[in-house]
């Protein structure tokens, strides 16, 4: 799964028009180097963001899933209010990935009716306060309980549980130690069942290991997405797909020798 996030901070330069062109060139460049999936998001979910209202969101990203759907890829939307994803839903995205699981008023309503993929993502408090004192008894077991609830809350309410996948939301709410501990555990998370997601890509977490600032994480993401799919996640959400495909693929070729 490769990211375009049409936020202020990514296209922002030469107002709306260039921001489209820009982002759409940059999701075809995804595309190109193999990514199946393009998450498409307006509203960074960085500690500390803002919300940006529904209406800018749709402005953002619905013009994007017009023009990238039918190129063959899936499209996600990234997105938790319910207007947005009606508003993906009738463009044609495929999939709503939500980092708030679907949890605000009416989204669950707006999914129940399509046949679209969700993920549910793992958070503790808001992308506002979240990171300003996690705290977790078992990380991976608390994780693992609240992601189990809520697909089993999904599927009492009508969506089909082939529909729906689960990430543990790796820096949403967690300390270096409970990103480290999700990942090393990962394997918990995969046993419930559903597909795994793993977003890691070019995260805090990875900078505190390695020392690194965001526009020197490659290696680690890299490192990080070979790591998440040995312990069971199904997709990786990055930034850089090509080496991450090769990674993959190295990864892959070994991995059948050794079955
Ligand atoms: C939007 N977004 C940013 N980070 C993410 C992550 O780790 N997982 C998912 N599903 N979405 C994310």
């Amino acid at each position: 799964m490769g990211v375009i996030n049409v936020t202020p901070d990514s296209f922002s330069d030469g107002g709306r028009y260039l921001q489209f062109e820009r982002a759409l060139e940059h999701a075809r460049r995804l595309a190109a180097e193999g990514a199946d999936i393009l998450d498409i998001g307006a509203e960074s979910t960085r500690p500390g963001a803002s919300e940006v209202d529904a209406e800018v969101e749709i402005a953002r990203v619905i013009p994007l899933v017009r023009a990238l759907r039918g190129e063959g890829k899936l499209i996600s939307v990234d997105t938790s209010k319910a207007r947005v994803i009606e508003a993906a839903l009738a463009a044609g995205a495929d999939i709503i990935n939500d980092v708030r699981s679907l949890a605000l008023p009416g989204a669950l309503d707006a999914v129940r009716g399509s046949d679209c993929g969700v993920v549910l993502m793992h958070m503790q408090g808001t992308p506002q306060t979240m990171q300003a004192d996690p705290r977790y008894d078992d990380v991976v077991a608390e994780v693992a309980t609240y992601l189990r609830e809520r697909a089993d809350a999904l599927v009492a309410a009508g969506v089909a549980r082939p529909r729906i996948a689960l990430d543990p939301g790796f820096g949403f709410g967690k300390r270096g130690v409970h990103n480290r501990r999700l990942l090393a555990g990962l394997g918990r998370i995969a046993a419930l069942g559903q597909p795994v997601l793993v977003g890691l890509s070019r995260k805090a977490s990875l900078g505190e290991m390695t020392g690194r600032p965001v526009d020197e994480r490659m290696a680690a993401s890299v490192t990080a997405a070979v790591l998440a799919v040995q312990g069971g996640a199904r997709i990786v959400r990055v930034h850089d797909v090509a080496a991450t495909r090769d990674a993959l693929a190295v990864w892959e070729a070994v991995r059948r020798e050794a079955a």
